[in-house]
C-alpha cells in the first residue's frame, strides 16, 4: 500500500483525511493520498512565497538552469519508477507511456532551462528633451508563487509542462495533481529533494477540486498566477477565483476537435493517423479527434479501414506484450463515456463498431473498461458530435465540398486542435487558415516543437504557452528607464 503525502517545503506532510488511489485496469488499491485541508495550502504557498527570496531567488540564471537539467536528470535515472507509478495510475500502455508521458517529463526541464538563457528583452537608448541621452530598458522578473492545477490524462507530461517554465523563470510552484493521479508529482518531490531543489520551490498539495485543494489554491490571495489544464467549465470557475486580485491565467481547456480526410491523402497514413488521434491514451487526450469528416468518394473505404483498426487495438494491462489501449481512467469517467455509448445509440447512430464494455478477462472484470468505438449516420446536433467525450470513440460523416467541411469543422464552441489529411499543398494551407483552432495539423497529429504556441481558441482555452509564449506567463517584464 502506497500512501502519498504532501510535498511542502521539501517535507512530507500527512493530513488526518485520506481518499483511495486506485488501479483502473482492476480497481485494485495503489494507496492512500493525504488530502490537503486549507491549512496545508496554506503553509504550501507560504513556503513557495518564503523560497522566492531565499536562495532559489538569488540564484543566478545559469545556476537556475544547472538545477533544473539536474531535475530532467533526476526523473530519467528513475524512469522505470515513473513509468510504472504513471502506468498504475492511469492504466495507459508502457508502451505509451515510455515513448511520450516519461521523456516528455524530462524534456519539459531541459527545453525551458535551454530557452531562458537565450531571451531577448528590449533595450533602447533614448534622447531626452532636455538633449540629453536616458536608456530604456525591460527585465524580466519572476510572477511569484504559480499555482499549477493539472488533469488526469498526461499526468507527468502536463504537469512539468507548466513547472518546467514555470521554475526556468525563477518562480516557485504549488502542484494540484489531479486526485485521479497523485502518484507522479509526488514521486517528483523525491527528485527535487535529491538534487538540491530549495526547500519550498516545488510543493505538492493533493485533494479534489471545489472545497478541497484545487479551490483553496485558486482562491489563495498570495498565488499570483494560475494554470490550469482541464474542463471548459472547472476553467471558468478557477478565472473567476482569479478575478480577486487580478491574477493572471493561463487555461488549457477542452476540445471537440474535427479529423478531415480529403479523398486524395495518402489513405493508409489518414487511416493510421485518424485511428491514432481517436484512439491513443484511450482517447484521453484533448487534442485528439472525435469527429471525422471524410470526402464522399472515399467514404465507405475509409469507415471499412477504421473499423478495422479499432478492431485490431489489443486491450490489456500495461505491461503486458503488443497491448495497445488500456482501460479508462475511473469507473467514474468510464460511466460518464458509456453514458454517450447510450445516447449514440438512443439518438440512432449506426454503430460500425464497439459500443460497449468488452469482455476481460476475471482478473480485469472490475477494471474501467470500454470497446473502442465509431459511429456513422448522426445529426450534426447529435450529442456524441457535439459534445466532448475524452474516450475512445468517434463519428464519422461525409462531406462534399471544401467549403462545406471548414463549415462543419467549425460549427463547435470549441477551438483547440484540428486534423487534415491532403496531398494538395494549396488545401493544407488553405484549411490550416480557416479552421478556427490554437493548432492544425496536416498529415500529422501530436507532432509540435516545444519552442511554439500551444493553446486553444474559443471555449478551448485562453493563453499561449511554449517557448516565449511560456515565458509571458511566467515572468513579468520590469520597465527601467536611467537618465544618463
Ligand atoms: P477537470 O477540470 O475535472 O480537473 C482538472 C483539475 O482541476 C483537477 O486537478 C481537479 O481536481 C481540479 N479542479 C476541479 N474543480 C476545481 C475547482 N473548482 N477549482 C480548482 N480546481 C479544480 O479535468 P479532468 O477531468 O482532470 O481532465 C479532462 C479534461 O481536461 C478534458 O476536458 C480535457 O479536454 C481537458 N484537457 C485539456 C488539455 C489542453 O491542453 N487543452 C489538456 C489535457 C486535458
Ligand atoms: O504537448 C503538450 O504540451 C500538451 N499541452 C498536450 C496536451 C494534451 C492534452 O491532452
Amino acid at each position: 500500500m502506497k500512501d502519498f503525502k504532501n510535498f511542502i517545503n521539501g517535507e512530507w506532510v500527512s493530513t488526518a483525511r485520506h481518499f483511495d488511489n486506485r488501479n483502473p485496469v482492476d480497481n485494485s488499491l495503489i494507496g492512500r493520498v493525504h488530502e490537503a485541508g486549507l491549512a496545508e495550502v496554506d503553509t504550501a504557498v507560504a513556503a513557495a512565497r518564503a523560497a522566492l527570496s531565499g536562495p532559489w531567488g538569488q540564484m543566478t540564471v545559469a545556476q537556475r538552469v544547472e538545477m533544473l537539467h539536474a531535475v530532467a536528470d533526476g526523473i530519467n535515472r528513475r524512469f522505470d519508477e515513473f513509468l510504472q507509478a504513471e502506468i498504475a495510475d492511469t492504466g495507459k500502455p508502457a508502451s505509451v507511456a515510455s515513448h511520450v508521458d516519461i521523456p516528455r517529463g524530462a524534456a519539459n526541464f531541459k527545453v525551458f532551462a535551454d530557452l531562458i538563457k537565450n531571451v531577448p528583452t528590449e533595450s533602447f537608448a533614448m534622447a531626452t528633451p532636455d538633449g540629453g541621452e536616458a536608456l530604456n530598458y525591460a527585465v524580466r522578473v519572476p510572477r511569484g508563487v504559480i499555482g499549477v492545477v493539472c488533469p488526469w490524462n498526461l499526468p507527468l507530461l502536463l504537469m512539468t509542462w507548466k513547472v518546467g517554465p514555470a521554475l526556468a523563470c525563477g518562480n516557485t510552484v504549488v502542484v494540484k495533481p489531479s486526485e485521479e493521479t497523485p502518484a507522479t508529482a509526488t514521486l517528483l518531490g523525491e527528485v527535487m529533494n535529491e538534487v538540491g531543489v530549495p526547500p519550498g520551490v516545488y510543493n505538492v498539495v493533493h485533494g479534489f477540486g471545489p472545497d478541497s485543494a484545487g479551490a483553496f489554491l485558486t482562491q489563495h490571495p498570495y498565488v499570483n498566477g494560475i494554470t490550469f489544464t482541464g474542463e471548459t467549465g472547472t476553467g471558468e470557475a478557477i478565472m473567476k477565483a482569479a478575478a480577486n486580485g487580478v491574477r493572471p491565467v493561463s487555461l488549457e481547456l477542452g476540445g471537440k476537435n474535427p479529423g478531415i480526410v480529403f479523398a486524395d491523402a495518402d489513405f493508409d497514413k489518414a487511416v493510421a493517423g485518424i485511428a491514432r488521434s481517436a484512439f491513443e491514451n484511450s482517447g484521453q487526450v484533448c487534442l485528439g479527434t472525435e469527429r471525422v469528416y471524410v470526402e464522399r468518394p472515399i467514404f465507405d473505404r475509409f469507415v471499412t479501414a477504421l473499423k478495422a483498426k479499432a478492431e485490431g487495438l489489443k486491450l490489456g494491462p500495461p505491461n503486458d506484450d503488443g497491448v495497445t489501449m488500456g482501460p479508462l481512467v475511473s469507473l467514474a469517467h468510464q460511466k460518464k463515456v458509456l453514458s454517450y455509448y447510450q445516447k449514440a445509440a438512443k439518438e440512432g447512430a449506426t454503430v460500425i463498431t464497439g459500443g460497449g464494455i468488452p469482455e476481460m478477462p476475471t482478473a480485469l472484470s472490475e477494471g474501467a473498461w470500454v470497446q473502442p468505438t465509431i459511429w456513422t449516420g448522426l445529426p450534426e446536433s447529435a450529442a456524441v458530435v457535439r459534445e466532448e467525450i475524452f474516450g475512445p470513440c468517434c463519428h464519422i460523416a461525409p462531406f462534399d465540398t471544401e467549403q462545406e467541411v471548414i463549415a462543419l469543422a467549425n460549427d463547435t464552441p470549441y477551438g483547440l486542435a484540428a486534423t487534415v489529411w491532403t496531398s494538395d499543398l494549396g488545401k493544407a494551407h488553405r484549411l490550416g487558415g480557416a479552421l478556427d483552432v490554437g493548432i492544425c495539423w496536416i498529415n500529422s497529429w501530436f507532432l509540435r516543437d516545444l519552442r511554439t504556441a500551444f493553446g486553444g481558441a474559443k471555449q478551448s482555452g485562453i493563453g499561449r504557452e511554449g517557448g516565449v509564449h511560456s515565458l509571458e506567463f511566467y515572468t513579468e517584464l520590469r520597465n527601467i528607464c536611467v537618465k544618463l
